[in-house]
């Protein structure tokens, strides 16, 4: 364990078993018959799902690391709920579609390409280690990415807004870097 905990980390990363709570601004209210998921921009059709819809979707179980930019990490995070992928095929993008603005209540929104969103551990969570997630953490729906660093991973998210072009969501207009690589230590943007 203890030489996997090693090629586990990141660079620059310490190993918590907590889970610290960050974010911006305050927690939204959830009221699960007003929730919608939204989908637009570059698509061929829009799309709504209802609170019950979205939660009828398969689901699955992905256990993977986490890792923040404030350099902690915590291991082995048990997520339950909607891979990417498996909404993607419910979704026509446009053929220039190549960047996803995830969405969140409250104005929070990260900037994706969405090659990195079609990996095969990318998921829409909504339980946690066996419970439901908790409103801190991004009940009732929290984006999971985890390959890149924790803030990529949009808590509260209500849409997705397929783009041709990239644009910055609210970390990296504030000088963190776009593409948030923890392996290659991409914190911050180098201007
Ligand atoms: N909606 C929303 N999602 C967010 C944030 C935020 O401010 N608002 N902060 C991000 C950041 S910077 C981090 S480190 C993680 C923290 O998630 P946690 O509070 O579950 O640990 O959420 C990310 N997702
Ligand atoms: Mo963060």
């Amino acid at each position: 364990m203890s030489t996997s905990h090693l090629t586990r980390l990141p660079p620059g990363q310490v190993l918590t078993a907590k889970f610290p709570i960050l974010h911006y601004g305050t927690i939204p209210p959830f009221d699960p018959d007003s929730w919608t998921f939204r989908v637009f921009g570059e698509v061929e059709e829009r799309l709504e799902f209802s609170y019950s819809e979205f939660t009828q979707l398969p689901k699955v179980e992905i256990v993977a690391d986490v890792h923040c930019v404030t350099r902690w990490s915590r291991f082995d995070n048990r997520w339950e709920g909607v891979t990417f992928k498996e909404l993607m095929s419910r979704i026509k993008p446009r053929a220039e579609a190549r960047f996803v603005m995830v969405h969140a209540d409250g104005g929070y929104a990260a900037n994706l390409p969405l090659d990195v969103l079609l990996d095969e551990d990318v998921l829409f969570a909504y339980r946690l280690d066996g419970d439901d997630l908790r409103p801190e953490h991004g009940w009732p729906l929290r984006l999971v990415v985890p390959k890149k660093y924790f803030w990529k991973s949009v808590k509260w998210v209500r849409s997705l807004e397929f783009m041709s072009e990239d644009r910055y969501g609210f970390w990296e207009l504030r000088g963190y870097h776009n593409d948030a690589d923890p392996w290659q230590e991409q914190r911050y943007s180098e201007e």
